[in-house]
């Protein structure tokens, strides 16, 4: 579970997480406000616990009756993140806690109010151990935040922001939160219980961000939001780019930077075993820039800084709304210490034949996907990428 918390750093999305809190107090002032609901309080195995969908071969759920380890009602739940231990290239175990709930007619999946989810948990073990927590949707799911659980019970406090989440995903549509726990270590499982999980919502009404781009801007990464758009490859977990913004002249083209730290094939994936991994910009955010706007001649451009010490090769795909491929150019070499920029006319992106059709794509400008072996990389190597943009003709 390894979905670049770098990228959680800003404050924006930061969760308050109050530990052992004084959850009484918390529990009064909150549940007489009209924007409090409760999401699900595990009293009743079909309504509450079957609706929940385990991934990942994630282990066992079930219904708690033991009242020490309840906080609201009668029951809770009881979760024990096995995995399976025999599927060794699993992602760590997660479920989805659905917040549309058709058994007990209670629809939460428009998330544009909510300002938090809570929820208190119950960590059987003396070792501490981690909770990640993201929101789900059609097209994926937000990066996730770790919530450490100390011995006993814990408030679980997180924090969302629609308008952030809005840029990427639908948030008047969400699937559900997702809840993930490290795979086991040394075969050690720990029994958790959670209960009494509540939403609390804002009566601020909701509006888009407004993107502001600069003219011919199609992402620069200068913006605060910009971090919010990008999203590791995460099929190799171990393995997934690590992403964060740059501050540093040194490494950008204009004002911040894109960092992408590729991490190197330890050996686990054998060299003639050709395996990719990479980064996305989102395709929601490239529709909400101008770049079907453009005609024929004008020109997409980018630059990307090979910080490493050899060569590396890129592969750059870009997709339309509905993902499929316009353009596809598999021999970016970026020497180490160097700049390399990218530049194709938009009837370039335009003149690949995708299935035997010439594409419009870029009026239908989807997400861009930037990707690498894995296989064959062996170096722990550094790249930048910056000014995305479309230069207009003549200028
Ligand atoms: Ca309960």
């Amino acid at each position: 579970m390894k979905k670049s918390l770098i990228l959680l750093s800003c404050v924006i999305l930061m969760a308050g997480f109050a530990g052992c809190a004084p959850r009484e107090e918390v529990k009064q002032e909150e549940n007489q406000t009209p924007n409090y609901a409760i999401v699900n309080d595990y009293e009743n195995y079909k309504e509450d616990v079957e609706p929940l969908v385990p991934l990942n071969y994630f282990g066992k759920i079930s219904l708690n009756e033991d009242k020490e380890y309840v906080t609201s009602g009668e029951k809770s739940l009881k979760l024990y993140p096995s995995s399976d231990p025999t599927q060794s290239n699993l992602s760590a175990p997660e479920f989805r806690q659905p917040l549309n709930q058709a058994a007990k007619e209670l629809d939460l999946s428009d998330i544009r109010q909510v300002s938090k989810f809570t929820c208190s948990v119950y960590n059987t073990s003396e070792k501490d151990i981690s909770m990640y927590v993201s929101v789900d949707f059609d097209g994926g799911s937000t990066f996730s935040r770790e919530f450490v659980l100390k011995n006993g019970w814990n408030t679980v406090s997180y924090s969302v922001d629609p308008q952030i989440i809005g840029i990427s995903y639908d948030v008047s549509a969400c699937k559900g939160l997702l809840f993930g726990f490290d795979k086991p270590q040394d075969g050690e499982v720990p029994t958790i219980y959670m209960d009494e999980l509540a939403v609390y919502k804002t009566q601020e009404p909701y509006t888009e961000l407004d993107l502001a781009l600069d003219d011919g801007e199609i992402i620069s990464f200068d913006k605060l939001y910009q971090e919010y758009v990008l999203y590791p490859n995460t099929t190799y977990a171990e393995f997934a780019p690590q992403l964060s913004i740059n501050s540093s002249a040194a490494y950008a083209k204009i004002g911040y930077s894109l960092k992408v730290d590729l991490v190197p094939n330890d050996g686990t994936y054998p060299a003639g075993n050709y395996i990719y991994t990479g980064f996305t910009i989102s395709g929601d955010y490239i529709g909400r820039t101008n770049f079907k706007d453009y005609e024929d001649d004008d020109i997409f451009t980018f630059s990307v800084y090979n910080a490493g010490k050899t060569q590396q090769r890129l592969f750059l795909e870009m997709f339309t709304q509905k993902n499929s491929t316009y353009y596809k150019k598999t021999d970016i070499y970026v020497k180490p210490g160097e700049w390399y920029t990218f530049e194709a006319t938009i009837a370039e992106l335009n003149a690949q034949k995708v299935n035997g059709i010439k594409s419009n794509g870029t009026g239908d400008a989807g997400s861009i996907y930037f990707s690498y072996e894995l296989n064959t990389l062996t170096e722990a190597k550094t790249l930048y990428f910056d000014d995305f943009k479309i230069i207009k003709a003549g200028e």
